[in-house]
This record gives structure tokens, C-alpha cells and sequence, in this order.
């Protein structure tokens, strides 16, 4: 007789909804683990600067190294310079690629940035091979600048 525990219920519910599951977006890729005392950081400017554009952003990284994106060494990961994004993206897919979201994907430690004056906001995400945060992220604090 065929009994029927929680856990084979819930499989057979999975077995019985094929053409649901090709209609969802496909499983999220596993993410990497990253070491607990990780640190990303910005080397300058610092928190609160004033600075004229373009201005020259650094990135520190401590206990990770970086590396290029599609690289899968273990403890390692590529910086994304988050510019003006209020609401972290998700982090367990991969970040965004656009004006507010900057990919380092060949291992940039630095950049050199164009803002517009007025106060902007700007954050570290190392993310792995695939452009996703690590598993815990390793994510800077975000910091506040003014550009003259
Ligand atoms: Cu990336």
C-alpha cells in the first residue's frame, strides 16, 4: 500500500505540476560560499567626502581575493559598485547591469567615476563567477559622498 508522508506528498505534488514548473523561472544556480569574515570596503573616498567629478573610487577587499568574473577559485569574487540604489537587489540572482549597477568583471580594484553634483550614494557587492553576492554577501557599508 502506498502510504503517504508529508514528504512524499509534496513530491508527488512537484511530479504532478510539470507544465507549472517549465512556466517558472528557472531554480536560482547555487550560491558560493564566501568566509564569514569577509570584507568589502571602500578605500577612498571616504564616508561624507566632498569631491569634484570625475572622482576616483577605491575598493578594499580582506579575506577574499579578487579575481575576473567566470573565474570559480574558491574566496574569490569580482566587485559591483552600487551608485545610487536604494533597494539592494536580490542576492540570489545575478546583479544587474546597468548605470546604477557597475560590474568590475576583470578584476578592477578601482574606477574613475563621472557623477553629477550633489550627494550620491555608493556601495560594494563582491559577487562569483556568475555576478551573484556570495553566500553570506560581502557588502560594504554604503557610503554618502557630495560631488561638487
Ligand atoms: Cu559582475
Amino acid at each position: 500500500m502506498l502510504k503517504i508522508t508529508p514528504f512524499s506528498g509534496l513530491l508527488l505534488l512537484a511530479l504532478g505540476l510539470p507544465a507549472l514548473a517549465q512556466d517558472a523561472a528557472p531554480a536560482a544556480p547555487p550560491r558560493t560560499a564566501a568566509p564569514a569574515n569577509a570584507m568589502v570596503y571602500f578605500l577612498s573616498p571616504a564616508d561624507g567626502a566632498t569631491v569634484s567629478s570625475p572622482v576616483t573610487i577605491r575598493f578594499g577587499l580582506r579575506g577574499m581575493g579578487v579575481a575576473p568574473a567566470g573565474v570559480t577559485t574558491a574566496n574569490t569574487g569580482h566587485h559591483h559598485l552600487l551608485i545610487d540604489v536604494e533597494t539592494l537587489p536580490p542576492d540570489n540572482l545575478p546583479i544587474p547591469n546597468d548605470a546604477n549597477h557597475r560590474h568590475f568583471g576583470l578584476g578592477q580594484t578601482e574606477t574613475e567615476l563621472t557623477l553629477p553634483p550633489g550627494r550620491h550614494t555608493l556601495q560594494l557587492v563582491l559577487g562569483d563567477a556568475l555576478h551573484i553576492p556570495h553566500q553570506p554577501p560581502v557588502r560594504s557599508e554604503k557610503i554618502t559622498i557630495t560631488v561638487q
